[in-house]
């Protein structure tokens, strides 16, 4: 029988050269031989990068911005995260979608090697979320301090080096959005950008909106802004990850609506990391016209 200690904390595990959650990589067949569906809609993002702000926002446009149609449970399962796991105490991601009726909405933080074996071939339209490496630094770390599943952050120097060379759950943050960036060439995939939903938040729901091919109003669309603003957000328990018990995620640490800004890295950076960071960024994404911006 799998326990809690068994998996919390624990290192991260190689799976096909990338570093993966532990508990996740339970059964991992599960995840190669899941059935993708031509209408489902996946949510894809590195970790960090606005994946429940825009899972929020999907939820309520596929509910024409009503709340009382939306499901109390947590946001994890109305877009439900395919590679989920709770061992010994929780469904799988995987076996909760196969009971869900369609059209799934599915989120992963999957890099493109380790997706479902029939993901390309099912053709289902993509939301590609990106945020910038800095800021993705320092929420991680910040959630790493509370969130049992990934292993001990250890200091920001540390997990800064840590990050920049891809040996954080999910590996490379710089392969992961540039990969992603190339394949809009062959697939249908929206890919938005955390600080442009920051700054202009109707402006990049709209484009969510139609790229579900849904219609609505003005006004709807305003109230799904100030739905998924952060101040709403973060009192919200089905998107604030408190209807988790605390041996998973400990908000007496820090919050997972921590901050919620685009440029707190400032706060965080010293100028010998920062041009560090820069001069290794700059020969990471050489070739790719995948440009961010690192404050609005
Ligand atoms: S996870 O754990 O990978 O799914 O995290 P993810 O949801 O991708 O990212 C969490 C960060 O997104 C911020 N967030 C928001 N920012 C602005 N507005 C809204 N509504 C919002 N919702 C979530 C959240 O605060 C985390 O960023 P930091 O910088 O840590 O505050």
């Amino acid at each position: 029988m799998i326990s809690p200690e068994d998996y919390l904390r624990h290192d991260v595990k190689i799976i096909h050269g990338y570093p993966m959650i532990y508990a996740f990589t339970y059964n991992w067949e599960r995840i190669e031989q899941f059935q993708c569906k031509p209408d489902d809609v996946w949510l894809i993002t590195f970790p960090k990068s606005g994946t429940a702000w825009v899972s929020e926002i999907m939820d309520l446009i596929r509910h024409d911005g009503d709340v009382e149609k939306q499901e109390k449970i947590d946001i994890g399962r109305r877009v439900q995260m395919l590679e989920s796991a709770i061992p010994g105490i929780l469904l799988e991601g995987t076996e909760y979608l196969e009971k869900m009726s369609s059209p799934r909405f599915v989120r992963t933080h999957l890099p493109i090697s380790l997706l479902p074996k029939n993901f390309w071939e099912s053709k289902g339209k993509v939301i590609y979320v990106a945020r910038n490496a800095k800021d993705v630094v320092v929420s991680y770390y910040n959630f790493d301090k509370m969130n049992k599943f990934n292993p001990e952050p250890g200091t920001f120097p540390e997990f800064l080096e840590k990050f920049m060379s891809g040996n954080v759950p999910y590996g490379s943050w710089y392969e992961h959005v540039t990969s992603w960036w190339e394949k809009k060439k062959d697939h249908p995939i929206l890919y938005l950008f955390y600080e442009d939903i920051k700054e202009h938040p109707k402006r990049e729901i709209r484009k969510v909106m139609q790229f579900l091919g849904k219609q609505l109003d003005e006004e709807t669309l305003d109230r799904i802004v100030q739905r998924t603003s952060f101040e709403t957000m973060k009192n919200n328990i089905w998107v604030n990850y408190k209807s988790y018990p605390s041996t998973f995620f400990d908000h007496d640490i820090s919050s997972f609506m921590r901050k919620g800004i685009a440029g707190d890295w400032k706060n965080y950076f010293t100028v010998a990391e920062n041009e560090k960071f820069d001069a290794d960024y700059e020969k990471k994404m050489r070739g790719t016209t995948l440009k961010f911006r690192s404050e609005i």
